[in-house]
């Protein structure tokens, strides 16, 4: 048994310890990673399982599933449904929510989530990841379409060269490492703060002729001014990076999606949720991504994230 290094507390001593958020609250999140431990085992084993690629379905948007997205769907759906503190969840893949129980029998909690974002990297081992939001289960009907401002916990997990899980309950960012000998996720790293200006944007740039003009004069001043572009496709990954190191994470309205690709439920809130948390901003390119109020349960949102002053750069040209 490895030694843990004394000053990793374990995700369950963290939120012990912050437990004025309530049990309840960490009881959902401890069932969230252990459904992502799960996930993680079976990202990594994928290819050896020969639970890679296409599942010969499509989701509720009309694209192709992976194997794995509707895998790691049933192991969240499976794991939140027996939380007692879990009322509703709410997942891509589910056209519709679903209630796994009352409240008054518990349930005082919406769980929103995306249960394997950017899967069709999985077969090229490119990051992919899980991204979750916590909302209070208080609407008649019970309902998980809340504005993003009124999430209690927001999340996710990244399946990568190591398995990290990025949570904020709302105060502060904190970082945690799936130690593989424990099988616990491990906090290395409390409140995070990322930098206010870093002269990288990442967005995908094959669609720039389809972009808004403001989008087009802000990639102008980036090439003029010594920007670097990094761009991996995959939202979890692309986020991550742009947290830790800094820098603004771009998916603009184009045509072919008026309201961007990316979803406000369960991508934008809990992003900005984060992003917001450790000092940056996070827009619609009109607006705070935290104060829509949405209509549908997979509503889209444009997404204009990351560091303070490089958000500034780009709305200040919309
Ligand atoms: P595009 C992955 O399919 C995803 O949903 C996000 O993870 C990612 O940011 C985005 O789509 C990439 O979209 O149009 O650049 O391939």
């Amino acid at each position: 048994m490895s030694e843990r290094p004394f000053q990793h507390p374990t995700l369950h001593e963290s939120l012990r310890s912050a437990a004025d958020r309530g049990e309840a609250l960490g009881d959902v999140i401890e069932s969230i990673a252990q459904a992502c431990r799960e996930i993680a085992g079976r990202v990594r084993r994928a290819r050896l399982q020969d639970i890679l690629g296409d599942a010969g379905s499509r989701n509720v948007h009309g694209e192709d599933q992976q194997k794995l997205d509707a895998l790691s769907n049933e192991l969240l759906l499976d794991h939140l449904a027996r939380c007692p503190a879990v009322g509703v969840c709410a997942s891509e893949e589910e056209e519709e929510a679903v209630v796994v129980r009352a409240r008054g029998d518990g349930g005082e909690f919406c769980v929103a989530y995306d249960p394997l974002d950017g899967s069709s990297n999985i077969d090229v081992a490119v990051n992919v990841g899980t991204i979750f939001s916590v909302l209070p289960n208080d609407l008649d009907p019970a309902s998980p379409l809340q504005r993003g401002e009124r999430q209690l916990a927001a999340g996710y997990v990244v399946y990568g060269s190591s398995v990290l899980m990025v949570l904020s309950l709302g105060d502060g960012v904190d970082l945690y490492v799936l130690d593989p000998d424990l099988n616990e996720f491990v906090r290395v790293e409390e409140r995070l703060r990322m930098p206010d200006r870093k002269r990288v944007y990442s967005l995908n740039e094959a669609y720039r002729d389809d972009f808004p003009e403001g989008y087009r004069n802000y990639l102008d001043y980036a090439h003029a001014n010594g920007y670097s572009s990094r761009y991996i496709g995959s939202m979890v990954g692309d986020v991550h990076r742009t947290l830790l190191k800094g820098g603004v994470f771009l998916y603009p309205p184009t045509s072919a999606a008026p309201s961007g690709k990316l979803r406000l439920l369960y991508e934008g809130n809990p992003m900005s949720l984060l992003i917001e948390q450790a000092g940056g901003t996070a827009d619609t390119g009109s607006g705070r991504i935290l104060e829509v109020e949405p209509g549908e349960l997979h509503q889209r949102t444009p997404v204009v994230l990351g560091s303070r002053e490089e958000v500034a750069h780009v709305l200040e040209r919309l």
